[in-house]
């Protein structure tokens, strides 16, 4: 059998193989770099070789008289322009060439635009910076001594490096639980600089027709229609003469939601010299100078009765934004979804406080495959969790088991305010538990121990189990907005005379197989086979407004408006083939595909038939206009909150500390699943990058402020080779408020699995007596970690 025929098209929800497959396996996608205009020109950027310095000149007389060189296009050139400083999506501002100083590694100071791209970077070699290196802030610890250098001067008024406090929960009632408490178990740790690093790198083709004066901008963005406002309200250029084209994307998570400088300069490059001009950065670029995810030092404290019972969650944290604010998270939220630090158990007060500081690093806190800062909180309560289980010595799943939030208390309000719409948690933990025969492991271990506790060297095994709920699908007005926009998003459904139809999305596929997903929804709805639908998005002119893909929101926002629309055609329908069969509306009856007269299936009208009959000249019912179609714009009630239970199990070589993971099991619930085969695909991602984070990924930098990862010799992966068969599990617990119970599932992975990897690392070290130790848990951080430490027989075995 073919895996083609093991997964026959359905009509509905189910296995199918991707639709876009067809053209990314022949090498038909159609990617940013791979478009070519008529008389386009090439960008090239130069960059800061400091962190920290003030320009003293910039001397571009050398390049401009390259004779492939356009234009050169300094801070000056941009101020002159009104367009030396664009909005970050936090309400700061980034310097889009650098005038007054630097302000991190890689910093763009100047574009140069030439007729082709090596010309364009030979010409960067012929500007001339003068630069007067300054001390820069590269530890977040020390951004707010009184003596740190003052990185954003540009700001009035600034005298330190302080961006924003932020705080969730009852401090008071917390203290109060703290202190009546019988234990706290306490813990420093860093979640720390990481990168999406996605296969295709950011760029542009800048093409402003100099006739029309329209723009457009062929650009990889997770978010045409945020991508088109923020230029119309920067650039001051009408929206309506502003296309955001996002055609095929290598890959986003995460990094592909901001604006870039090199975006602008292409832009103004294409001002300058009338003619399209085309910026595509390079892996360095890539890794020195677009959004960075996490740089959390965070500071827990977790509460509990002598017996297990967790009371109280207490947060403090640095977190690192670099050198502008960027990230990408909603305005009401400066620290993101960390208020979902609570995790999955049933506790009677939290109470979390975050201070944002600059550093003179690359910008960000954008994103990497996390819903906004759950990636952190979830690894922060996960850790904590199996930090108190250390200290109580108990069995780590089974105090997770004992805290989990039950079933009957969902709707469940968070001591921080999330509504977690739906769940069985306990359920979930016990497959995994089942799956990855957990007994059965602790009994190896414990013999594993007693052997090496007698002197016998071997592996260690570690067994780590995380939990985590995640909040995706952003979301409700009350809760969130970006630059003021709100985050409804759009469908428009037109079912053609023939019974194919066309469904548009503001919605933007980077790799997740939204032309086959949203085409399996509406096949659900309507019994049109998906191989019929075509799904548009990525193209500003073509689709309804909505702001686009992350945090997981593809599904329960525009998947919703699938539903809805698919709905609303459907009712559509039922009045045409009520005028067709002569009958009242209220005597048919919907079975997938068709409407017919109750009492009598044979009397029926298929979908495509009445799709024709919408077009012709039957007489229709009063107040019913012709043709198929129908348009939604879906405001959340609510996020969606998928979890799971992830068991990972590892071997440890405790002689040079290299980790192998053995086994991993994920049960993951995101409600009803469209595309299994896609949902598994999207786990499977997620569990290799949560390995990459637990082992090996890092952005470093030393102390000056160089960056040190800016290939992937240095910016470690994780490949294959790191990677076990992974087991997946599932339950389906559906989302009350969505049309089709669906929840996000495309970050769940990368959010539950790095606490999993390093609690089963921290539990083969236990008989160390190793109670933290911070990502990544390269073979020396954990050689490190276990010297001086000599094996405890105590500790060894239990
Ligand atoms: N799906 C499903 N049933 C569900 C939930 C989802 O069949 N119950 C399907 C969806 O219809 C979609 C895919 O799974 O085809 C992912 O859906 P969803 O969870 O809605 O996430 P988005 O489509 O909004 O994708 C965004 C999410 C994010 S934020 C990052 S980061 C990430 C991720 O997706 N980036 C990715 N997965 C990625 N996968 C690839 N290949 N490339 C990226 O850049
Ligand atoms: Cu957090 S990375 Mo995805 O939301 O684009």
């Amino acid at each position: 059998m073919t895996a083609i025929e093991e997964h026959p098209t359905p009509m509905g929800f189910g296995r199918m193989h991707r639709k876009e497959d067809v053209r990314f396996l022949r090498g038909h996608g159609n990617y940013v770099d791979d478009i070519v205009l008529p008389g386009m020109l090439h960008g090239a950027v130069l960059r800061s070789p400091h962190a920290h310095a003030k320009i003293l000149s910039v001397d571009t007389s050398a390049a401009q008289a390259h004779p492939k060189v356009r234009a050169v296009i300094t801070g000056e050139t941009l101020a002159g322009l009104n367009l030396a400083w664009m909005p970050t999506l936090s309400h700061d501002v980034q310097a889009v060439l650098a005038t007054d100083k630097v302000r991190f590694q890689g910093q763009e100071v100047a574009f140069v635009v030439a007729e082709d791209r090596y010309s364009a970077r030979d010409a960067l070699e012929l500007i001339d910076v003068e630069y007067e290196p300054l001390p820069p802030v590269v530890d977040a610890r020390h951004a707010l001594d009184e003596d740190a250098p003052v990185i954003r001067d540009d700001i009035e008024g600034r005298t330190d490096n302080h961006i924003f406090d932020w705080e969730a929960g009852d401090r008071a009632r917390t203290d109060e639980v703290f202190a009546a408490a019988d234990v706290v178990a306490a813990a420093d740790m860093i979640y720390p600089r990481v990168h999406p690093a996605p296969m295709e790198t950011c760029g542009a083709v800048a093409d402003l027709d100099p006739v029309t004066g329209k723009l457009t901008m062929y650009t990889t963005t997770q978010a045409p229609h945020a991508h088109r406002t923020v230029y119309a309200l920067v650039a001051g250029l009408p929206e309506h003469r502003i296309r955001v084209v996002s055609p095929d994307i290598g890959g986003g998570f995460g990094n592909k939601v901001g604006i870039y400088p090199g975006y602008v300069c292409a832009i103004v490059g294409s001002i300058l010299t009338q003619k399209p001009v085309k910026w595509m950065e390079d892996r360095s670029e890539n890794l020195m100078s677009t959004s960075f995810a996490r740089d959390y030092h965070m500071h827990g404290e977790i509460a509990s009765t002598k017996d297990g019972k967790i009371l109280g969650i207490r947060v403090k944290v640095l977190a690192d934004h670099g050198a502008f604010n960027g990230t990408a998270q909603p305005s009401k939220f400066p620290a993101g979804f960390f208020g979902v630090f609570t995790g999955s158990y049933d506790i009677e007060a939290a109470h979390c406080e975050v201070t944002g500081v600059y550093t003179n690093k690359a910008p960000g806190g954008v994103a990497y495959a996390c819903s906004f800062r759950i990636t952190e909180a979830v690894y922060l309560v996960e850790r904590m969790v199996d930090v108190l289980a250390y200290d109580l010595g108990v069995d780590p799943a089974h105090l997770r088991m004992r805290n989990l939030l039950r079933a009957e208390q969902f709707p469940y309000l968070t001591k921080t305010g999330w509504e977690y719409d739906s769940g069985d948690y306990p359920r979930a933990l016990r497959m995994a538990m089942d799956m990855v025969d957990y007994d059965e492991l602790r009994a190896e271990q414990a013999q594993r121990r007693e052997l090496n506790a007698n002197g016998e060297s071997g592996d260690l095994l570690g067994i780590g189990v995380a939990f985590f709920t995640e909040a995706v699908g952003a979301g409700p007005r009350k809760h969130m907005d970006i630059l003021g926009l709100g985050m409804a998003d759009g469908a428009e459904l037109r079912v053609h005379p023939t019974g194919k139809a066309v469904l548009r999305l503001s919605c933007q596929s980077q790799g997740q197989g939204h032309e086959t997903t949203f085409a399996q929804i509406v096949a659900e709805e309507l019994g049109i086979p998906p191989d019929d639908i075509d799904v548009v998005h990525g193209d500003t002119d073509q689709t309804p407004f909505g702001l686009g893909t992350y945090g997981s929101r593809s599904t329960p926002v525009s998947g919703a408006a699938t539903a809805v629309v698919a709905r609303r055609v459907r009712e559509r329908a039922r009045l045409v083939a009520s005028a067709m069969l002569e009958v009242s509306p209220d005597d048919l009856e919907w079975e997938k595909g068709r409407w017919f007269v109750k009492g009598d299936p044979e009397a029926g009208k298929s979908i495509q038939d009445i799709a024709m009959a919408a077009h012709s000249s039957l007489e229709l019912p009063e107040g019913v206009e012709g043709h198929l179609d129908a348009t939604c714009v879906y405001n959340p009630p609510n996020l969606t909150y998928p979890f799971g239970a992830y068991i990972c199990v590892v071997e440890v070589d405790s002689d040079t500390g290299q980790v192998r993971v053995r086994k991993f099991v994920a049960v993951d619930d995101c409600g009803v699943r469209i595309n299994p085969m896609i949902v598994e695909g999207q786990i499977h991602g997620g569990l290799a990058e949560g390995v990459g984070m637990a082992l090996m990924q890092v952005m470093a930098f030393d102390e000056d402020g160089n960056h040190l990862g800016g290939s992937f010799m240095d910016y470690l992966l994780p490949t294959s080779l790191e990677c076990p068969s992974w087991q997946l599990g599932e339950t389906v617990t559906p989302s009350p408020h969505h049309p089709i119970g669906a929840k996000g599932i495309g970050e769940s992975a990368t959010v539950g699995s790095p606490a999993a990897v390093v609690n089963a690392v921290l539990d083969a070290l236990k008989p160390y007596g190793v109670r933290h130790a911070d990502m990544p848990l390269t073979p020396a951080a954990v050689w490190r970690a276990m010297q001086g430490r000599p094996l405890r027989p105590d500790l060894a075995i239990t």
